[in-house]
Formats: structure tokens, C-alpha cells, sequence
């Protein structure tokens, strides 16, 4: 069987709360400049560049306990999931480029120093989409049956109650997870999202830097995390059989994979902004996605977090933006393995 081609969407999501300072746009850009559309187009698929999303500053967007900017965030992931939303509607594989504006924020807020990851919390959105079409959306299709793969050095999982930081981007999974609702409170900005992933649909992998009240949500409700330490101890080869085994053994369905850059070794993505020590190699980090792509089962994903703000030097940059078409790439097709001469028409 020929390898099928895809139809791929992407679509850049440069969070921005309308500074005018440099840099909060630049990562998807940077990825773009590493050859995102080349590569994927010398994989034959059908490339559609949407380019980058305009998103809204709202004034009087008060901190909620101590989330800052909810109305913003929460606007800012109703617009991103509508375009994912017609994406996958019109039948395409949707893939979202984050940006980082960690620099920004960093100047402007003394409190919580950290909003890089508003990006991943945008993310999320595509599935609230896909999995619980709302009135304006009937024509696209319901994906009841969406499970995800969350790639990450974090687990970002923490409630505004257990987080420590407040920021919202350390939360997006504790929004998504029916198990969760009660222990959520009303963010303003949020009202429109109901909850519709349940723990098992879940899987984490990568993980080594996780807070105490994350830990106490990933034990109770029994969701399947794979750290670093399982990574060392089992191999990748087994991590991704029991991954995909865990999501899938019941019933093919479709996945959304997201992949905070972060979870790889700073040596190899030193362009982020929370780095942990400890990380994935290239090729387990490659492997992941190849298995992933192999199921055939690839929907939606994010690739968040390559800040070229916090580069310490144009190599770092070009190296984790690189590295981010790499995991993209493979994703969609690329491979190492060696190719049926016949579909080489050799
Ligand atoms: B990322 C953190 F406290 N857990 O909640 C938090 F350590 O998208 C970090 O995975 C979250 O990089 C990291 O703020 C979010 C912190
Ligand atoms: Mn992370
Ligand atoms: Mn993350
Ligand atoms: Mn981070």
C-alpha cells in the first residue's frame, strides 16, 4: 500500500496582547524560516499555509485569583480553534506553530514572569472544537473520540488553586479534563469551554519537572504518565507500544499530539522558555512522532514553545527551530527508514 498522502494546515498562533515590543511573533516565524513548508511539501503532501492568526487585546482584562489576562487568553483560543475547526472540517491534518511571549510579558508583569505557554492553553482549544461542535460550527465534524498525546518536560495540569506560577500556561490539560471540573473555578474568558476529555484519554511522556499539586492529580486519577525515568527504564520502543496501546487497543481514533519543545534536552532546544535538565533525545523524540504517524491516526498538533527571544545566539535559535520542523516532519511522514524502490519509481 502506497504511503497517503496528506492534506496539511498550518496555521501560526503568535499570542500577542498588543506589545509593541519585538520578538512575540518570531516563533512561528522561526519556524517557518527553518523550511517548514519545503519539508513537508517534498513529503507530497498538500501544504496550506494559513499564516499567523491576529489576536485581540482586550483592555480591563483584571487578574483572576492569580491568573493574569483570562478574558485575553480565552478570546484569543476561541478564534485559533475556529480556524483548526475548519481545517479539519475541510478534511485536513491541522498543525499549529506556537510563538512565545515570555520576553514580553516578562517586561510588563512583576508578578508572574512566565506566560510562554499560553500558546499549549491555545492548543487545547482545537480539541474543545473537534470534540463538541458548537451551533456556529455544525458543519464541521465531531470528534467524540479524540484522545491525546501530551509531549512535555511539564504536565501542565495544575488548577489555578495548585498552580504555583498562576499562569495559565502551566493549566490548559486541568480545563480540558471532565475528572477536574469541580475542583475548577469560573476563569473569565472560559465560559464557552466544556470540559471533554476524560483521564484515560491521555498520555504523558516526558516528563521530569512536576508540581506537587500536579502530582497529586496525576496519581488520583490514575492517568498514564511516562517521566524520564520510565523513558531510561523501559526504552522508547516500549513507551510508545503501551502508549498507543493504552489509547487505541479499544477502539482506532483519532489523535492530537502535543509537542512542547521543551521536552527535548535543552542541549538540543535551548530556545524555550522553561528549560529542565534531563531531556528526550533526537531520536527518541523522532521516534515518538514516526510511531505516531505510522498509526495513520494523526489529526491535529501543536509544536509550542520555541522562543527565539530567549535564544542565546542565532545557532540556538536556528538549532530549536530546526529540531521543531524535524518532530513536525516526521509527524507527517517523513522517515529514516529505507523506501519501497517501486513508490520511488526506481
Ligand atoms: B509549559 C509550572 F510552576 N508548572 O505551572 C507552572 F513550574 O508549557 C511550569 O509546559 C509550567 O512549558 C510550564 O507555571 C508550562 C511551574
Ligand atoms: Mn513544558
Ligand atoms: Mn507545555
Ligand atoms: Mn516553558
Amino acid at each position: 500500500p502506497s504511503r497517503a498522502h496528506l492534506s496539511v494546515a498550518i496555521v501560526g498562533a503568535p499570542f500577542s496582547k498588543g506589545q509593541k515590543r519585538r520578538g512575540v511573533e518570531l516563533g512561528p516565524k522561526a519556524i517557518r524560516d527553518a523550511g517548514l513548508v519545503e519539508r513537508l511539501t517534498s513529503l507530497e503532501n498538500a501544504v496550506h499555509d494559513f499564516g499567523d492568526l491576529t489576536f485581540e487585546h482586550l483592555e480591563d482584562d483584571a487578574r483572576y485569583m492569580n491568573v493574569p489576562y483570562p478574558r485575553t487568553v480565552g478570546r484569543a483560543n476561541q478564534i485559533l480553534s475556529e480556524a483548526v475547526s475548519r481545517a479539519v472540517g475541510a478534511g485536513q491534518t491541522a498543525v499549529m506553530l506556537g510563538g512565545d511571549h515570555r520576553h514580553v510579558v516578562m517586561q510588563d508583569l512583576s508578578v508572574s514572569p512566565d506566560l510562554t505557554h499560553l500558546i499549549q492553553i491555545i492548543s487545547f482549544f482545537f480539541f474543545k472544537q473537534l470534540t463538541w461542535p458548537s451551533a456556529r460550527l455544525q458543519d464541521t465534524p465531531s470528534r467524540p473520540d479524540l484522545c491525546l498525546i501530551w509531549v512535555d518536560a511539564h504536565a501542565d495540569i495544575n488548577t489555578p488553586m495548585t498552580s504555583p506560577s498562576g499562569n495559565l500556561h502551566g493549566q490548559p490539560v486541568a480545563f480540558m479534563l471532565k475528572e477536574l471540573q469541580d475542583k475548577m473555578p469560573a476563569v473569565p474568558g472560559f465560559s464557552w469551554l466544556k470540559p471533554f476529555l476524560t483521564a484515560r484519554d491521555l498520555v504523558y511522556i516526558g516528563l521530569r519537572d512536576v508540581d506537587p499539586g500536579e502530582h497529586v492529580i496525576l496519581k488520583n486519577l490514575g492517568i498514564q504518565c511516562f517521566t524520564m525515568r520510565d523513558v531510561d527504564k523501559l526504552g522508547m520502543q516500549r513507551v510508545m507500544e503501551v502508549t498507543l496501546d493504552h489509547l487505541l487497543a479499544r477502539k482506532q481514533r483519532p489523535i492530537h499530539l502535543s509537542f512542547d519543545i521543551d521536552a527535548f534536552d535543552p542541549t538540543l532546544a535551548p530556545a524555550t522558555g522553561t528549560p529542565v535538565n534531563g531531556g528526550l533525545t533526537y531520536r527518541e523524540g523522532i521516534y515518538i512522532t514516526e510511531e505516531i504517524h505510522n498509526t495513520g491516526l494523526l489529526s491535529a498538533m501543536d509544536l509550542v514553545e520555541v522562543n527565539p527571544a530567549l535564544g542565546a545566539s542565532p545557532e540556538a535559535v536556528e538549532a530549536t527551530a530546526g529540531l521543531a520542523v524535524d518532530v513536525i516532519a516526521s509527524s507527517l511522514g517523513q522517515t529514516r527508514e529505507l523506501q519501497d524502490t517501486k513508490q520511488l519509481g526506481l
